[in-house]
């Protein structure tokens, strides 16, 4: 019986340029491009075993044997993977997420990231990283951009096969994001029925696809210059046009909740007054993100420690893109995971 196996860590990231709305949901194709910050401090390993003696896929979340809804998921995107091999079988899924709960943050992006690269290896498929990202993307949207590290653009692509992620700079310059995790509550609205929503009801909806393409065609200049302020102001307003469109959506919606604006406000005021360079964008939920100088890290960290406690600021630096993980780093995975179950 053959076996086949692949292990990878992938990263999430959060967008600077917003990815806001499908135009066509079964290929997970987007409305605008986007633009991410891979980060460091949050992945996921999963390992893939192709194996002939397997009469059905299985998936361990987080040690835990997931039920038919969870796999079938799995087995779906597995299918990707498969119709592209000579001698395609079932498979077992292990993954560990290292995205600390009280982050609030959604894991499908390191997730479907880490997926899609083990099991690119698992396969002997061995796609590079750019196709790879194409399969990644129709796990999760956001997932297509976890293949690459630092700053990277989702192209929006006319087709399946262009709708693809390229690296835009290795963020390899005083960089850093704070997470302020106001709440780890399960969100009411997922971002997939609240991106659906705001796209067939939101009269907003047009100017925030046309503004976004300048935005993005703005920020690509603003890396290139390393230029951190504009960089920030324009991820600041295109994070805030987002949510404008959920609020103009028909019913109405949002992702703010009383803390996220306190969050908003003590980010403001901590700019304002204490003259530190440092700039908020929200995803769907109501966690708010800052996007810092890494040499102004410890400076952010005490003037959010007022405002916030300890335990709700998480600190990450860039991270790095998808990569292959040996048997030897997934034991270490393993025992780091049941370490922090032990720990928390
Ligand atoms: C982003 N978000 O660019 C945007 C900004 C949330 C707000 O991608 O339906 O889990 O799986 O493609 O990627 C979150 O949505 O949605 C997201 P699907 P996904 O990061």
């Amino acid at each position: 019986m053959k076996q086949r196996e692949g292990i990878a860590r992938a990263h999430t990231n959060i967008a600077l340029i917003k990815y806001w709305g499908k135009r066509d949901e079964a290929l997970f194709l987007p409305m605008n491009s986007s633009l991410s910050l891979t980060l460091d401090a949050f992945y996921t390993d999963t390992r893939v075993v192709f194996d002939e003696a397997l009469t059905a896929d299985r998936f361990v979340l987080n040690q835990r044997v997931q039920g038919e809804v969870e796999t079938a998921k799995i087995s779906k995107f597995l299918n990707l993977f498969r119709q592209d091999m000579a001698d395609p079988c079932f498979a077992k899924v292990e993954s560990l997420n290292f995205v600390p709960t009280a982050a609030g943050l959604a894991s499908s992006a390191s997730a479907f990231a880490a997926l899609a690269s083990a099991a690119n290896i698992a396969s002997g498929l061995m796609m590079g990283r750019r196709t790879l990202s194409t399969y990644a993307r129709q796990g999760s949207g956001s997932a297509t951009r976890s293949i690459y590290g630092g700053f990277v653009e989702w192209e929006m692509g006319h087709s399946s096969a262009s709708s693809q992620a390229v690296p835009v700079d290795a963020a390899d310059w005083d960089l850093a994001m704070v997470v302020i995790a106001v709440s780890k509550a399960e969100k009411a609205v997922s971002s997939r029925e609240g991106m659906a929503l705001t796209v067939a009801t939101s009269p907003f909806y047009p100017v925030w696809v046309e503004t976004a393409a300048q935005d993005l065609a703005d920020i690509k200049v603003a890396i290139a210059d390393q230029d951190f302020d504009a960089v920030g102001r324009i991820a600041e307003h295109n994070g805030m046009k987002m949510h404008a469109t959920t609020l103009a959506a028909n019913p109405p919606f949002t992702y703010f909740s009383p803390d996220s604006l306190r969050a908003q406000v003590a980010v403001r005021e901590i700019r304002v007054n204490q003259g530190l360079s440092g700039y908020l964008t929200m995803d769907a939920g109501p966690n708010v993100k800052v996007l810092v100088r890494a040499s102004q890290l410890p400076d952010w960290m005490a003037a959010l420690g007022q405002y916030f406690s300890a335990d709700q600021l998480i600190a990450s630096l860039p991270g790095p893109g998808a990569y292959s993980l040996s048997r030897a780093d997934w034991s270490a995975s393993q025992a780091k995971f049941l370490e922090g179950l032990k720990s928390s």
